[in-house]
């Protein structure tokens, strides 16, 4: 096989000739040198392709909703598996406020992000490639014009989209896909763009950021994706590590943006007080590292900091707080198995240098979307992290004493179905995406 070294210099300098020169089944792994090379993938069971429990018709067991209990009543992936602190998992459950539940739209294909436009309006992606504005009574606009073409396998497609701090003047926009690179290989990019919504298009469009390397397209999972935009203006973006079982540790090392969580400017460029810069053999772009596929990224509307979810392995799911330069250790400690059942590197879930995850699910719930709630609507929801369970076909309400997690709710059971995304809207309702298509508000009952 053709190993070569992984530089960022070698990347973007080959960026466009990497697509048809490595070979294509080609991925990083770690040697122990701690530069990334290439080498022959690895032939496992797809992690997304995890077995199904008996149980009810979604191959799960309803959640336990009685007072004071867990919800989640199955064992362990692994037996001897414990929480590093009280309240890392497991929650007692807490029923809360009543809600209604309006069905904006049924009507989109495979929606993945939103955001909030003026007038009630929304702007949606949809994972095939589609940009379109939805109104507040449902009525869809056609795909927005301008929208490049995507590579939408597996878990890769047109992901995120968030909108510029000045968007009300700017109209400018940001969003994530699989950018297709020749016939084999994609690639994660982030766009920037300006919203033309009179003219249904996006105009002025531009790839700020591009992951690397160029990877097959058949690498399709753990693509992370989600952008959040902090209070300076600057973007988070997660880039999943696109592995397949078993795992290859590239989230641990720095040359790569895979398995980070990076912090730029508007333009792209690393943003300025970033934990790596001048680092010699670090991506200067890189917030924090040793993530696996991380789908819920959000700013805490009162505290400013970042949070985050992520796929684990089978029984591994996490919400994070991540901070300047700090590892999340994927995949040396982890909680639970890989997907076809095997222990993961030395089977540890807590390590010196390494952080904790804020809680976790086991089994897994395959988080995806993520809402902190301060408004005023559900008084009783205030200071509640709201995640969207894709496997786990559930709204998860969690209620926070300070970073900590004190109590569990599930909602949503009743619409059998994978939660893509949550968000606030700026009345304070909760507006969540169905894989099936279903744009939900929730409203006070
Ligand atoms: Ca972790």
């Amino acid at each position: 096989m053709n190993a070569f070294i992984l530089t960022k210099k070698t990347f973007r300098k080959v960026l466009w000739t990497c697509a048809i020169s490595v070979p294509v089944f080609a991925i990083a792994q770690t040697v122990p040198t701690g530069k990334t090379v290439f080498s022959p993938v690895p032939v496992g069971v797809p992690h997304d392709v995890a077995p199904m429990r008996a149980g009810n018709s979604t191959g799960f067991p309803e959640p336990l909703r009685e007072k004071g209990k867990a919800i989640e009543t199955r064992v362990p992936e692994k037996s001897d598996d414990k929480p590093a602190f009280p309240g890392q998992t497991r929650a007692p459950y807490e029923p809360t406020a009543a809600f209604s539940v309006t069905t904006i739209t049924d009507k989109l294909k495979l929606p993945w992000s939103l955001a909030f436009l003026s007038n009630g309006k929304m702007l949606i992606t949809e994972k095939s490639g589609a940009l379109r504005i939805v109104t507040a009574a449902g009525v869809l606009s056609e795909p927005l014009t301008g929208v490049p073409p995507v590579s939408a396998i597996g878990q890769g497609g047109l992901l995120d989209l968030a909108l510029d701090s000045q968007f009300a003047t700017n109209h400018r926009i940001y969003f994530t896909y699989s950018e297709p690179l020749g016939e084999t290989h994609s690639n994660l990019v982030v766009a920037r763009a300006t919203l033309d919504e009179a003219g249904g298009a996006v105009r002025d469009r531009s790839v700020i950021y591009r992951t690397f390397p160029p990877l097959p397209k058949t690498l399709s999972s753990n693509q992370g994706g989600r952008i959040a935009i902090a209070r300076d203006g600057n973007l988070f973006v997660t880039i999943g590590d696109r592995s397949k079982s078993p795992p290859w540790a590239i989230a641990q090392n720095v040359d790569t943006p895979l398995g980070k969580v990076i912090r730029i400017t508007p333009d792209g460029t690393p943003a300025p007080g970033n934990p790596f810069i001048g680092k010699p053999g670090a991506l200067p772009e890189i917030w924090s590292y040793g993530h696996r596929s991380e789908e819920g990224l959000t700013i805490h509307p009162e505290t400013g900091e970042l949070w985050e979810t992520e796929h684990g392995p089978r029984g591994g799911d996490e919400l994070n707080t991540p901070e300047a330069g700090k590892n999340y250790g994927w995949p040396i400690i982890v909680h639970g198995v890989d997907y076809p059942g095997e222990t993961i590197g030395q089977g540890i879930t807590e390590k010196d240098g390494m952080e904790q995850p804020r809680y976790y699910w086991d089994p897994v719930i395959a988080p995806s979307g993520l809402a902190i709630y301060t408004a005023n609507l559900f008084p009783q929801w205030k200071n509640s992290v709201f995640i969207g369970a894709l496997r786990g076909q559930m709204l998860i309400r969690l209620s926070l004493a300070g970073k900590k997690v004190v109590g569990e709710e599930p909602l949503l059971l009743d619409q059998q179905a994978r939660i893509r995304d949550v968000r606030v809207g700026p009345e304070g309702a909760v507006y969540v995406l169905t894989e099936s298509g279903k744009l939900l508000k929730l409203t006070p009952k």
